[in-house]
C-alpha cells in the first residue's frame, strides 16, 4: 500500500514508551510515512495535546488532522480492516493544524 499512502500522520511520543514504539511498528509495517514529535519535557505541549486529543497518554496518533487516539485505536482500525482506507485519505484543505 505503500504507493497509496496519502495521509499526514503525525504521533507524539515519549522516550520510554512501549505503546509508542508499538504504533511506529504498526505504521511501519503499512509503509505509512509519518511525523514523530516527543513531548518530553514539553509541557506546554504536552497540555495542548491534552486537550486536542482528549487523552493523557501518548503516543497520541492524528490522521490528517484528526485525532484517532494512541495505539489501541490504531491497532482496532487494522483489527476491523479500515486503516489502509485511512492512511489513504488525503488531508482536506480544511484540515487542524496541528502544534509540533
Ligand atoms: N491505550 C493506550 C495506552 C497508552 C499508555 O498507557 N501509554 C503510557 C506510555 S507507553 C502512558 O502514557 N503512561 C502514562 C500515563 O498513563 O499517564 C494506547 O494504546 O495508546
Amino acid at each position: 500500500m505503500d504507493a497509496a499512502t496519502r495521509a499526514d500522520v503525525a504521533i507524539y511520543t515519549t522516550g520510554v514508551c512501549p505503546y509508542c514504539i508499538a504504533a511506529k511498528r504498526l505504521l511501519d509495517q503499512k509503509g505509512a510515512p509519518y511525523r514523530e514529535i516527543r513531548v518530553d519535557d514539553r509541557d506546554e505541549l504536552r497540555e495542548w495535546l491534552v486537550e486536542a486529543s482528549g487523552q493523557r497518554t501518548v503516543p497520541q496518533i492524528f490522521i490528517n488532522g484528526a485525532s484517532i487516539g494512541g495505539y489501541s485505536e490504531l491497532a482496532d482500525l487494522q483489527k476491523a480492516g479500515k486503516l489502509d482506507a485511512v492512511l489513504a485519505s488525503a488531508p482536506s484543505a480544511d484540515a487542524v493544524a496541528l502544534r509540533e
